[in-house]
């Protein structure tokens, strides 16, 4: 295949606001860093459901891709998230992360109205036709609604730039259909509470929000796993769970992000409609912190 597969862990960089729902791009630099420096990660998923991407306008998507670019260089690699429902933003974004030297693309299964799968597949060759580079799909039925089936993927790779999967799903039936059937793609695990199942039946890599975190066990997990080293896999999965029930229990983003901050990262607020941290949340997440990280 033309296009190197990448492989490994990937945080889902998460993006830094300030009150005003402004992006802080000093704390977008600093999220990069804490992932390069302290998580250790093969590389960074850029403009996905963990960077708040679907509530952002056109410039703000590039001025993130182009500081992240410009914070990581070539340290890691690069996954630039460009679906929308807007397909003409799609493509304007496949050729900027495209220029900056982004690694990938990828793109959400375009959501909200019931789309034919031949409108699917129109919408991913006609992101990826225009630009030299390759193209992950971004899988997450569970947010989008959309299902795309083993004959309907091997209809999508009939294009030699669509690449691979990123499977934000918890049906392992498919998952392992899906290595049976395309040993050569790329195939991501999106659940992070599921990484060790998924790691067992084949995929290539990880893609994470809550590895801005938790990178290292993370890491641990897939590397014990594809060591075969099961039960040591089984036990930072246990652990890493407990984290992740914690941080959902108390709301995603922004506890992941009240985390950073007790790292000294200045990861800021979320974008609006989410909320503002109520006091309650911030004391939640700085307890998660402490109980995990210290
Ligand atoms: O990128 C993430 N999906 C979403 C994948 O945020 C919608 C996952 O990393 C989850 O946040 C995580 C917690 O459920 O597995």
């Amino acid at each position: 295949m033309a296009y190197p597969k990448l492989t490994g862990i990937f945080s889902a960089l998460l993006t830094s606001f300030d009150e005003n729902g402004k992006i802080n791009e000093k704390g977008v630099r600093q999220l990069v860093r804490h992932n390069i420096d302290v998580n250790k990660v093969d590389g960074l998923y850029v403009g996905g459901s963990t960077g708040e991407n679907f509530m952002l306008g056109t410039d703000e998507k590039k001025e993130i891709f182009s500081i992240v670019k410009d914070e990581a260089k070539d340290q890691i690699k690069l996954i630039a998230q460009v679906g929308s429902l807007n397909i003409n933003e799609s493509v304007e974004l496949a050729k900027y992360a495209t220029d900056l030297g982004y690694d990938s693309l990828s793109a959400v299964t375009p959501f909200y109205y019931k789309f034919s799968f031949n409108e699917i597949k129109d919408y991913y060759n006609t992101i990826i036709n225009g630009v030299d580079n390759q193209m992950i799909v971004y899988f997450i039925p569970f947010l989008t609604g959309v299902n795309i089936s083993i004959e309907q993927f091997a209809e999508l790779f009939a294009n030699e730039k669509i690449t691979g999967v990123k499977f934000t799903a918890g049906d392992f039936y498919l998952l392992e259909r899906f290595r049976k059937a395309f040993p050569n793609h790329a195939l991501y695990a999106g659940f992070d509470e599921m990484m060790l199942p998924a790691t067992v039946l084949g995929v290539d890599g990880a893609i994470g929000s809550t590895f801005n975190v938790n990178g290292v066990r993370a890491r641990q997990i897939f590397e014990l796993a594809k060591e075969g080293k099961i039960k040591e896999a089984l036990e930072v999965q246990h652990v890493t769970n407990d984290f992740i029930t914690d941080v959902l229990k108390n709301g995603l983003y922004g506890t992941l992000k009240i985390c950073l901050q007790e790292a000294g990262v200045e990861a800021g607020c979320c974008r609006k409609p989410m909320g503002a941290y109520t006091p309650e949340m911030i004391a939640g997440a700085k307890e998660i912190y402490k109980k995990y990280f210290n």
